[in-house]
């Protein structure tokens, strides 16, 4: 069994809905431990499209790190995500931040996420489950990214 940390967020539909669905589905495959609160996000990268809900997920899993991309993928079309363009609204994203200590760099999946240290989104809810985490290819912690990366004030948590 490996120790996955996965990222969750939406931005169409019933936001809420979708993790609470993922979350229990992802349980099909990855034994959940640990989850982050649930915040509210301005969107990056393509700034005009409505505000995502974010959350992290941790657990185990037995699956290997492209079998677990499938079954993400398959999760998302199930909760009804549609093709749109590149970081434009979904109604749910699931994405691997990191496969235990694997590190790759293939076509279809690269380990561990590339843009974790960029993502206010997904630092400030990593933070809750894992500041002390140490990543295979950097050598700050998650608190110590968090730290440093801008917009940690567009990352609001949801009461
Ligand atoms: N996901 C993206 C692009 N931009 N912005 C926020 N706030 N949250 C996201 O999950 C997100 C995003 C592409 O995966
Ligand atoms: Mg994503
Ligand atoms: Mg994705």
């Amino acid at each position: 069994m490996v120790r996955v940390y996965l990222a969750l967020g939406g931005n169409l539909g019933d936001r809420h809905l979708s993790l609470e669905t993922a979350i229990d589905r992802l349980q099909e495959h990855v034994v959940i431990d640990q989850q982050s609160g649930i915040y509210e996000t301005a969107p990056m990268y393509v700034a005009d499209q409505p505000a995502f809900l974010n959350m992290v997920v941790s657990g185990v899993t037995d699956l290997t790190p492209l079998a677990l991309l499938d079954f993400l993928k398959r999760l998302e079309s199930e909760i009804g995500r549609v093709p749109s363009v590149v970081n434009g609204p979904r109604q749910i994203d699931l994405d691997i931040l990191f496969f235990g200590d694997t590190v790759l760099n293939s076509e279809r999946l690269t380990l561990p996420h590339p843009r974790i240290a960029e993502r206010a989104f997904v630092l400030v809810p990593l933070c809750d489950i894992a500041p002390d985490l140490i990543g295979p290819t950097e050598p700050l912690s998650i608190s110590q990214l968090l730290a440093q990366v801008p917009g940690r004030d567009t990352v609001q948590p949801c009461v």
